[in-house]
């Protein structure tokens, strides 16, 4: 069992992992920034510690001082949080080999699905389908142009160690496929290290849905149904929800389960998303997997019941996933907003400072999860998500009007916020009658 966790984050998750962890009898140490010193959360843990300057770099992305406060607080396991070093496998490395236990996937597992081409064949050998497109990786522009032309244009370009969106280049003829190819592969050595790309059939206005799972260390593993993260811009998410709006009984239980084959053909332990696209005619194909709990996992706590946080904890401590995957069941429909300290009016651009009236809204159906209050400060280090807004009601449209309503009971200022761009995108009658795809924000609204 764990007794004491160290959480290697800040705001609103290390906030939640705290809850979480009171929940369960567990002590939550937290560390922090000087960018972070004073704020409020800090004082819901157990302990805190400083562990450097405000930048990430030198704090929240430094192993050697998070790893020094986790043998000062004694603790027996650290929680990533999303983004930092969540995904980073040295720092899992790390953990495993100073006996302390890293709660998220096992190092390969992770390894695997950090790299998009394996991922990949994970999924082909798990039966699951995958966008048409390469083999592997694919090293010369000949055999890559000759496949491209087998498979149809547009095609894509994707980096192997990318993902959300960054390495990836849209091609639409063979006259312009050597000098996207090539800039591919270039953007991708520079950012990752890791030149190697690979080649897929471009969707054609997909929506974005992904499952979430869970598996423990005795191999059990169970899915706690989509979410829907269509709503983004500039592969930011703004809006999510479950169950995703436009699936049938029949496709959401091909697709859960393909997720699960994937995660089981992994041998993962802990949370993970699996991400899918889906097409007009509603066909589904795997894209990538993510190890770890994300930004966007209240929707499915909201319709499932289930606190994904505490079960991370739980399974991390080498407790059984002891839930029939029958009596998961979703109920209603959640949303979630993004709420970032940002100006719609000026290309969404941060407007980082202090927020002098800070009222949240509340009422049936109505979560918020931020760890900001009247006075704190967004500071410029870190992202700008200031809180996640999240409403379950008992169908779709009842769950529109209750976010619309704690949208407008919202007081935040006078920072700018993208309260009025999440109003926009609940009105719009596209959104409400489910005519969207990826490129629905930047094509109609900003
Ligand atoms: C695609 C695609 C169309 N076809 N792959 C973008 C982020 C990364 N997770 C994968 N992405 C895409 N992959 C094929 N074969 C379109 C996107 C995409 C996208 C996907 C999900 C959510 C928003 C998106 C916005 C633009 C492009």
């Amino acid at each position: 069992m764990i007794s004491r966790v160290l959480i290697a984050n800040r705001g609103e998750i290390a906030l939640r992992i705290i809850r979480a962890c009171h929940e369960l009898d567990i002590e939550a140490v937290v560390v922090f920034s000087e960018a972070d010193r004073g704020e409020t959360y800090l004082e819901y843990a157990d302990e805190a510690i400083c562990i450097g300057p405000a930048e990430a770099a030198k704090s929240y992305l430094n192993i050697p001082a998070i790893m020094s406060a986790a043998e000062i607080a004694d603790v027996d396991a650290i929680h990533p949080g999303y983004g930092f070093l969540a995904e980073n496998q040295h720092f899992a490395e790390v953990c495993r080999d100073c006996g302390i236990v890293f709660i998220g996937p096992p190092v390969e597992a992770m390894q695997m699905l950090g790299d998009k081409i394996e991922a990949r064949k994970i999924a082909e050998k798990a039966k699951v389908p995958v966008v048409p497109g390469s083999e592997g990786a694919i090293d010369s522009e000949a055999e890559a142009l000759k496949l491209a032309e087998e498979i149809g244009y547009p095609v894509l370009v994707k980096a192997a160690s990318g993902g959300g969106g960054r390495g990836m280049r849209v091609v639409h003829n063979d006259m312009s496929f050597r000098s996207a190819f090539s800039a591919a592969r270039q953007e991708a050595e520079a950012a990752f290290g890791d030149g190697n790309v690979y080649l897929e059939k471009f969707i054609l206005e997909p929506r974005h849905v992904e499952v979430q799972v869970m598996a423990d260390s005795f191999g059990n593993a169970l899915h706690f149904y989509e979410r829907d993260c269509t709503i983004q811009r500039r592969h930011q998410k703004m809006v999510e929800e479950s169950p995703c709006p436009v699936l049938d009984e029949k496709t959401r239980e091909k697709l859960c389960s393909a997720a699960i084959r994937i995660i089981k053909q992994a041998n993962y332990e802990n949370a993970a998303t699996v991400e899918f696209l889906l097409d007009k005619d509603k066909n589904f194909y795997f894209i990538e997997a993510n190890a770890r709990i994300q930004v966007e996992h209240p929707v499915t706590e909201m319709v499932t019941g289930y606190d994904l946080i505490k079960w991370q904890l739980k399974v991390a401590g080498g407790h059984k996933l002891d839930i029939k995957q029958k009596n998961i069941k979703h109920r209603g429909v959640a949303i979630e907003c993004r709420i970032n300290a940002e100006d719609p009016e000026n290309n969404f651009s941060p407007c980082p400072g202090k927020i002098e009236q800070y009222v949240v809204p509340g009422g049936p159906g109505v979560r918020v999860d931020s760890h900001m209050c009247q006075g704190s400060v967004i500071s410029p280090n870190y992202d700008s998500m200031i809180c996640k807004l999240i409403v379950h009601n008992t169908d779709r449209a009842e769950a529109i009007n209750t976010m619309k309503r704690a949208l407008k009971e919202f007081i935040i200022s006078p920072i700018k916020t993208t309260i009025p761009a999440c109003l926009d995108i609940l009105s719009h009658n596209l959104y409400v009658k489910n005519k969207v795809d990826t490129s629905f924000v930047e094509r109609q609204l900003y």
